[in-house]
């Protein structure tokens, strides 16, 4: 492992640490200010102590799985959807302001994303994690694709942000609301990337327009929060969703249709 520095805003400097097969950041980081007219960075005062949670898996995905995640997506529709980009959305239907969530149009997750959802019970900081939604993100330059910075809803969706990242790097910025603090998170290629602890409940996390530079696609899985979970008042409404929320079958091949008459 080593120390890198983990990018900076204007005036601060962030440092994490890196190792080859990813990182994880949910030790504390110090941000240091810099000198005024200096461009090297000076280690002059501890502005800052956080705990990030932010965690990243390098190659959690291989060229062979990522070319058929692809192939799987661009074989279903995509809608328009917000600054530039694309989706695909698995879920229950929400309407976050009113608090309402309906099961009956799920129809789980598609078969391409069984090897990801499986593969998901390997990464440690995900345990029991329930995968309810899954919403692929296509960015691309030509669009001046991006993602404003914000919070996920807090009121369904849990702690655990996930996101495999297909395509091309990108990067995601953490903000913090009236301040210039920016900490800058590499995301690789086919890595798997998961926010929590203040990364997810502090920081709003977005990914700017310079940050895409070339064709990307997210596919970010997300998880009740307690109430939706057994034991929780609003289990009754979880439960229905949770059982929804498998692979669904591969259709039967074309070949085993009967055609009449014949
Ligand atoms: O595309 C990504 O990796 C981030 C997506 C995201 O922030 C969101 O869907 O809320």
């Amino acid at each position: 492992m080593f120390v890198i520095p983990f990018f900076c805003s204007k005036n601060h400097l962030t440092y994490g640490i890196f190792s080859s097969a990813g990182y994880e950041c949910s030790f504390t980081h110090r941000i240091v200010a810099r000198g005024n007219n200096s461009k090297q960075f000076e280690s002059v005062s501890i502005l800052c102590i956080f705990s990030a949670g932010v965690f990243v898996q390098a190659d959690f995905i291989s060229s062979d799985e990522e070319a058929e995640l692809v192939a799987g997506m661009e074989a279903e529709p995509w809608v328009e959807s917000q600054s530039g980009r694309r989706k695909q959305d698995f879920c229950p239907k929400i309407n976050f302001k009113k608090k309402k969530v309906k099961a009956d149009a799920f129809q789980g997750f598609p078969a391409y994303s069984k090897t990801v959802m499986d593969r998901l019970k390997t990464i440690s900081c995900l345990s029991e994690f329930q995968p309810v939604e899954m919403c692929n993100l296509e960015y691309l330059p030509s669009r001046g694709a991006s993602i404003d910075p914000h919070h996920d809803d807090f009121w369904i969706w849990g702690e655990r942000l996930v996101t495999v990242n297909l395509l091309s790097d990108t990067v995601y910025s953490l903000t913090l609301r009236d301040s210039d603090i920016c900490v800058k998170v590499p995301v690789p290629q086919r890595c798997i990337v998961v926010l929590y602890g203040e990364a997810r409940n502090v920081y709003m996390h977005s990914i700017s327009r310079s940050d895409i530079t070339s064709h990307r696609i997210g596919i970010t899985i997300r998880e009740f929060t307690p109430p939706f979970l057994e034991g929780g008042e609003l289990y009754f409404m979880g439960k229905r969703i949770l059982d929804k929320a498998t692979i669904r079958e591969l259709s039967p091949p074309d070949n085993d249709i009967q055609l009449p008459g014949h």
